[in-house]
């Protein structure tokens, strides 16, 4: 298919209107349609609304200008604590994913042919929700309420999740825990009794020495982080990078340890090891602050650095030295948590094998580590009670339980829409936001499910894999047409956080509230949305909270300024653990048959034609959310694998030519074009997740590079919690069929 040129896109995005500007992070253009490509700061925009960004998770303030009812520019809210006035680059493309050409226009009903064949058929919102609404019915009266599932990504999930519960269903699940950062999330609550959360309290800005392991912030664009990054280190803060690959974090870093993928909980182990032996920890906090030190100082005996080169390949001298390194700083020394971190089935082991590193060298509640956030106190919204469930939810299979699983598995609910392998088979999916096609690991699996459900209704933007599943299709509007819920985030200076439409709702798409509500009438729990309108909803939220509502919508934000946020402002310790005290050794996890020191395991090895299949982000995309978007795919249009320089002389493959990947279960790539680099390991290959869409109603991204979920046939599954290591799949490189 031939693109569209960018005067064709936004006349068909913009409906002709006088001119769409997009200041990106990396250039600024105004693309006129009379060609004038000169940006007028006096006249850019009419009209200023401020509301946060959905582009992805992290919830940036945003100013969205806009001039005739068009978006011209969207820019960082000064006032907003997660902006600071910047936007990282998807966040300024925001306008490319609202004149997306290919948007969800109208309800769509799947008429004939089998699921997945998407033979849609307009139709009304009645006729769509009429609809929705007696599958859903059929299948609570059938089944029970429990057998319909939802799954969902993004904010404006949230009446999803309450239409749901009214609805009587607990069957709801995101991939961003299971395949994301639920390990974490369950490693730092058992050790410190407390979240992390997201945005996680991590205080780089103060930091002396960070180090990341496996995390690529700079490719990874969370933005408050990355502006914090950028300060520590024009600051003079030194940075320790712990990856396979030579990230954008690793050019800039004192050390780079290139580990062995899998390996490291031993390195975490090794650096423990020599930060104890050699009494570099802190020793006040973990006397006053910690159980367990005893056990982890016999469990790390023989954790040496040797022990540790054999397993991750990094030299012992390197491991000394860094452990010295590290400690050197503390307590502003800041072992990063990550946050995607389901790679190999270890990994909350290995999230706490993090935990403790920070806990040794005191770096919780302290400038330069861990915050203690402080939070607005906002009234909750009152509600009817939620109807009672009477079976378990059926996310786990037959007899299997993760003992700190605190939410749902999404790709449970997928498994147990394959009849007869959970306690009971799911029969219906609500999907808000979540393109499980490409997101929910052993792809196989997820469409023996679709083809195995009752009904399907999947809620979104565009047209993604996911909805060409669904028996309907229903359009939402864009972050940038609709009011949601209001964010109430802990932080430094606590702060509520207003999103508001900068225009209307464009096409016949609706907002998620009024989706929600028009369905909650038809299935008698109406009283669960009490408000006519989002905008209604928030604004009472404000007022019980005692906000000035107007000063509050106008600037998109509320707080009540900086609280003591650290031990040394005069904050105070509290940990929420079964011990009052930060578990070094959990016995929680002894008393559930765990481990409760972590014990390092091999992962699964390459055989020696395979390469290790590492995946991970591009600053300018949020995975698949983004890659149709015109606008933030100007910058990297299509994904690529890289390759090592020694490996791909050795199977006469040549930098920029189109190789297929094959997996250990005979799972092939689409052809993707070959990075050959000397930054990455020889025995490794990585590509950036979100790319080879396949519905071919996005008319850009379809066919544009590889999806790397196709090669995840294999999981290795936490037994904490329940998550899916996905880093445990291996493949071959082959020249594509076509350039051979
Ligand atoms: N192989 C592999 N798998 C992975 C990962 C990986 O790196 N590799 N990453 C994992 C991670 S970290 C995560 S968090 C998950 C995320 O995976 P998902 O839960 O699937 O989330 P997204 O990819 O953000 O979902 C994108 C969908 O949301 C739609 N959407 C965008 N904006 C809106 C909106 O305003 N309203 C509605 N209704 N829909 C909208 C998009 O069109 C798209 O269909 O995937 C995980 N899966
Ligand atoms: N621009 C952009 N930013 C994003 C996102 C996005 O899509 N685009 N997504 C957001 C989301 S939902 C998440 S969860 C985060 C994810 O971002 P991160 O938390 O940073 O996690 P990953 O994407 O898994 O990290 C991938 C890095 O880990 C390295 N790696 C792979 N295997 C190993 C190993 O065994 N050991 C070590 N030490 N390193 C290894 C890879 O080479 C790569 O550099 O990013 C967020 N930020
Ligand atoms: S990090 Fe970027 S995409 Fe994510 S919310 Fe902030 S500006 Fe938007
Ligand atoms: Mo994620």
């Amino acid at each position: 298919m031939k693109d569209l040129n960018r005067r064709q896109f936004i006349q068909i995005g913009s409906g002709g209107a006088a001119a769409v500007a997009v200041g990106s992070g990396l250039t600024t253009r105004l693309w006129g349609l009379d060609g004038d490509p000169t940006p007028n700061p006096e006249t850019d925009g009419d009209r200023v609304v401020a509301t946060f960004c959905e582009m992805c998770f992290w919830k940036c303030g945003v100013l969205a200008h806009t001039k005739g009812g068009v978006v011209t520019k969207i820019e960082g809210n000064p006032d907003h604590p997660l902006s600071k006035g910047r936007l990282c680059p998807r966040g300024t493309g925001g306008i490319g994913l609202l004149y997306d050409p290919d948007r969800l226009r109208t309800p769509l009903i799947r008429k004939t042919g089998a699921r997945g064949e998407a033979t849609f058929v307009e139709a009304s919102w009645d006729e769509a929700l009429d609809l929705v609404a007696d599958k859903m019915k059929a299948v609570k009266a059938t089944h029970g309420a429990e057998a319909f599932a939802m799954f969902n990504h993004g904010y404006g999930a949230s009446f999803f999740k309450t239409l749901m519960g009214a609805y009587g269903s607990h069957s709801v699940a995101a991939p961003s825990y299971a395949q994301c950062r639920g390990s974490r999330d369950v490693a730092i609550q058992l050790t410190f009794g407390a979240p992390i959360g997201s945005p996680e309290y991590l205080d780089i800005e103060n930091t002396r020495v960070l180090t990341l392991i496996g995390s690529h912030l700079g490719e990874n664009m969370h933005n408050t982080q990355v502006q914090e990054f950028a300060a520590m280190l024009e600051r003079g803060g030194e940075l320790v990078v712990v990856d396979p690959r030579f990230s954008t974090a690793a050019g800039k870093a004192r050390y780079w340890l290139p580990i062995k993928p899998g390996t490291d909980l031993a390195l975490l182990l090794a650096w423990a090891h020599v930060i104890v032996k050699e009494k570099l920890y802190d020793a006040a906090f973990v006397a006053d602050w910690t159980v367990g030190f005893e056990q982890l100082q016999a469990h790390l005996a023989d954790k040496t650095p040797e022990w540790a080169w054999a397993r991750t390949s990094i030299a012992p001298e390197r491991i000394v030295e860094t452990a010295r390194f590290i400690a050197g700083a503390r307590p502003a020394s800041l072992v990063h948590p990550g946050r995607h971190t389901s790679w190999t089935g270890d990994d909350t082991q290995r999230g706490r094998a993090i935990a403790i590193l920070n806990a040794l060298l005191g770096s919780w509640g302290r400038p330069g580590g861990i915050f203690l956030p402080d939070k607005m106190k906002v009234p909750a919204t009152t509600l009817p009670p939620m109807p009672t469930v009477a079976r378990k939810a059926a996310d786990t299979p037959k007899g299997a339980i993760f003992p700190f699983q605190d939410e749902g598995l999404a790709h449970g609910l997928r498994d147990a829409s394959i009849p007869g392998t959970a306690e009971y088979d799911i029969k219906g999916w609500m999907v808000y936001g979540s393109n499980l096609v490409q997101s929910l690991p052993q792809p196989q699996k997820t469409l023996e499910a679709l083809q195995a459900l009752d009904f399907v209704v999947a809620i979104d933007v565009l047209p993604t894999e996911i909805t060409g599943w669904a028996d309907v299709v229903l359009p939402e509007c864009t972050y940038l047409e609709r009011w949601d819920d209001l964010a109430i985030t802990p932080w430094k200076e606590p702060f509520v956080a207003v999103r508001q439409p900068a225009v209307e709702p464009m096409y016949d798409s609706r907002p998620g509230w009024w989706i929600a509500k028009e369905l909650a009438k038809r299935l008698g729990a109406e009283a669960y949305f009490p408000w006519e309108t989002a905008e209604a909803m928030v604004k009472a939220r404000l007022e019980a909270a005692h906000l000035d509502v107007a000063k509050t919508v106008a600037t998109g934000v509320a707080s009540k300024g900086r609280a003591p946020v650290t031990v040394d402002e005069g904050a105070a310790l509290v940990f929420g653990t079964p011990s009052g005290k930060v578990e070094l050794f959990s016995q929680q996890m002894v008393d559930s048959g765990l481990p409760g020191l972590p014990d390092y395991t091999a992962p699964p090895a390459p055989a020696p034609d395979q390469f290790h299949l590492l995946s991970g982000r591009a600053p300018t995309h949020t995975f698949g959310r983004t890659t149709n978007n015109r606008f933030l795919s100007e910058v990297y249009a299509e994904n690529e694998v890289w390759l090592n320089v020694l490996a791909a002389k050795e199977l006469g493959l040549n930098h920029g030519e189109r190789v297929v990947l094959v997996n250990q279960d005979g799972k092939r790539s689409a052809p993707i074009r070959l990075k050959v680099t000397q930054r990455i390991r020889p025995d490794c290959v990585y590509m950036v997740h979100g790319y080879g869409h396949t519905d071919k109603r996005l008319r850009f991204a379809a066919g544009r590079g590889a999806d790397d979920q196709e090669l995840v046939s294999r999981v290795r599954i936490d037994p904490v919690m329940g998550g899916t290591g996905m880093n445990v799949n291996f493949v071959r490189v082959e020249r594509a069929a076509e350039s051979a």
